[in-house]
Parts: C-alpha cells; sequence; structure tokens
C-alpha cells in the first residue's frame, strides 16, 4: 500500500509567529512511518518575502531578474546535469533573512516535536542555510539516478537530524524539486555505522533499487526513467515510495536526515528556488563524526564536550 505523506494547513500568511504550535500525532505517526512531512504555509509570507528577495539581488545584478520578472536569456540555457550557476559563489548564505527563516518559531516547534526534544545545532557562522537554485535546464525531465543520504547510519539506529527544505517561489512537479524516497530511512539500520558511499553497493541488489540507482545512457532512457517517479515498492516489509517535492512560497518539508534524496532536473519555465538546513542533533554530532571516520580534529565545537 503506498505511504500517505499528509498535507497540512498550518499557519499561513503574515499571521503573527505562535509559541503554541504543535504538530498532531497524525504528523509525528506520518514522520515516523516515512520519514518525510510536508507542512503547507508554515512560514510567515513576509520573512519568506524578504529571503527570497535577499536571494533577487545577486541574479538582478547578472541580468536574469530584471523591473519583477525573469529574463532568462541573460545567460545559455544549462543543460542538465548543469544547474546552471554555482549557486554558493552567485547567491552566496551568507543572508540574515535567510538565517531568520530557519529559526523561525513555529518552525523550531515542529523541528523539536520530530526531534522529540533532543537538543540541535542553531545556524550560526559555520552552519548556515542553503540556497537550492536551478535554472531550466532540461526539455524532457527524468530521474536521476544519483540518490544519495548525507549522513551515515548509526550503530545506535538513531537518525543524526531532521532536514528542511523550504519554498522561496512556487516549485511545480517537473520544477526541480528535491525527490526522496519515503521509507527509505528504516533501511541499513543494521547495529553498525555506514558511510554514505556505501549505500549504494548495499542498495543496488534490492529490485527496487536496481535500475534507480544505475545511470541508464540508453537513447530511450528519458521517459523511462520519467516513469520511475511513479515507483512504490518494498524492501523487507518497508514500504517505499519517491516523492517530489512541489510547494509554494512558505511551505515546507522536514525530511529524516536518513532519507536517501536527489536533486532533480527543472523542465519547468521558472529558476527553482528552494532553502535547505540541517537540524542536527548536537549529542549524536561525534557518533556521526566516527562513522564518517572523522578524526577529532574535525568535530564540530559543539560536540567536543560531547564526545
Ligand atoms: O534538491 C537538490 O538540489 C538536492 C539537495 C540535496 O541533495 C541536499 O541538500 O542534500
Amino acid at each position: 500500500m503506498p505511504l500517505t505523506i499528509w498535507r497540512s494547513a498550518t499557519v499561513t500568511g503574515d499571521c503573527p509567529v505562535t509559541n503554541t504550535y504543535t504538530l498532531t500525532a497524525e504528523q509525528r505517526d506520518t514522520f515516523k512511518r516515512s520519514g518525510i512531512l510536508r507542512l503547507d504555509g508554515l512560514l510567515p509570507a513576509q520573512r519568506v518575502r524578504h529571503a527570497r528577495e535577499a536571494v533577487l539581488r545577486p541574479l538582478e545584478r547578472l541580468g536574469l531578474w530584471q523591473a519583477g520578472a525573469w529574463r532568462l536569456d541573460a545567460m545559455p540555457r544549462p543543460q542538465w546535469p548543469d544547474t546552471g550557476l554555482k549557486t554558493s559563489q552567485v547567491i552566496g548564505n551568507r543572508h540574515p533573512e535567510l538565517a531568520a527563516l530557519v529559526e523561525d518559531s513555529a518552525l523550531a516547534a515542529a523541528v523539536d516535536a520530530l526531534l522529540e526534544g533532543h537538543p540541535y545545532e542553531r545556524p550560526g557562522p559555520n552552519r548556515r542555510p542553503q540556497v537550492l537554485f536551478t535554472l531550466p535546464n532540461a526539455q524532457t525531465w527524468t530521474v536521476p539516478s544519483g540518490w544519495h543520504s548525507d549522513r551515515p547510519r548509526l550503530a545506535s539506529g538513531q537518525s543524526a537530524g531532521v532536514q528542511l527544505f523550504a519554498f522561496l517561489d512556487v516549485v511545480e512537479a517537473r520544477g526541480g524539486g528535491t525527490l526522496a524516497i519515503a521509507g527509505s530511512h528504516h533501511l541499513l539500520n543494521e547495529g553498525r555505522a555506514i558511510r554514505p558511499s556505501q549505500f549504494g553497493r548495499l542498495l543496488r541488489p534490492k529490485p527496487f533499487f536496481a535500475d534507480l540507482m544505475v545511470a541508464d545512457t540508453a537513447a530511450d532512457s528519458l521517459q523511462r526513467r520519467a516513469d520511475l517517479l511513479q515507483r512504490t515498492g518494498a524492501v523487507g516489509n518497508v514500504q517505499l515510495q519517491i516523492v517530489e517535492m512541489t510547494g509554494a512560497p512558505g511551505d515546507v518539508w522536514l525530511m529524516d536526515l536518513r532519507v536517501l534524496h536527489v536533486g532533480s532536473p527543472n523542465a519547468a519555465d521558472r529558476p527553482r528556488m528552494m532553502l535547505t538546513f540541517r537540524y542536527e542533533r548536537s549529542d549524536l554530532l561525534p557518533e556521526v563524526a566516527s562513522a564518517f571516520g572523522w578524526r577529532r580534529a574535525a568535530i564540530p565545537n559543539s560536540a567536543r564536550n560531547l564526545a
């Protein structure tokens, strides 16, 4: 049976930020089951607008955004997997408007609920939200093969945290939104540390992942791979379903950091503008560092006293 990813009408528009925001038991169950939760209209419109304007300013200097409209012919159209701009250089992430968004109190309440009160790392000079920006870069949309998770599996079986995906502008289906495999956080929890670089070798033998994780270069592969979006299935008794993150300004998706995901081509006529941030559990940073095989020197300061 396919997993249900709940939509929820929550806090909308410019209404004052509430400290009493809570997730329902159903939403918490959905997150436990599928590893991903959509919360529509969670972020206040004004804060989202300020964040969007901060992202648009450097694009305006490049001529891509002029007089309130996209001018995409200001630069050559990229071809997937080229996303067009080096986002970290052109847009950067040192915008206070972006940090303000990921510290929103309704969002913090949702993250607290999903992390069940465990402490997590706040944004700061060494931990900033990232803009996910993709110019239109595909005539034909397709499901990519680069499925990954950004954090290792931990011997303790716990999740290292929750990742935010927030919309600064409308992202429609096939418009470059991140894809995720709901349910995949239940896989590979084997009581040992497993690095993300090992996931492919372990998952490719499973029928659900066999073609999903292999680049298909045949001439007729694009349509076949586009159809993979509909894929549902199971590994053992774990139900899996591919989910495409779409949404409007202020909508967010929260994802367990174990969930497999991938960036996708943008076959729409407007750029994809999203924001991401990882709320990493402070108490698990040492275990994450050791699962990655990082030396102690690489463990973030905030985690040292927990090691
Ligand atoms: O949507 C994307 O560009 C991919 C994002 C991603 O893989 C990540 O933030 O870990």
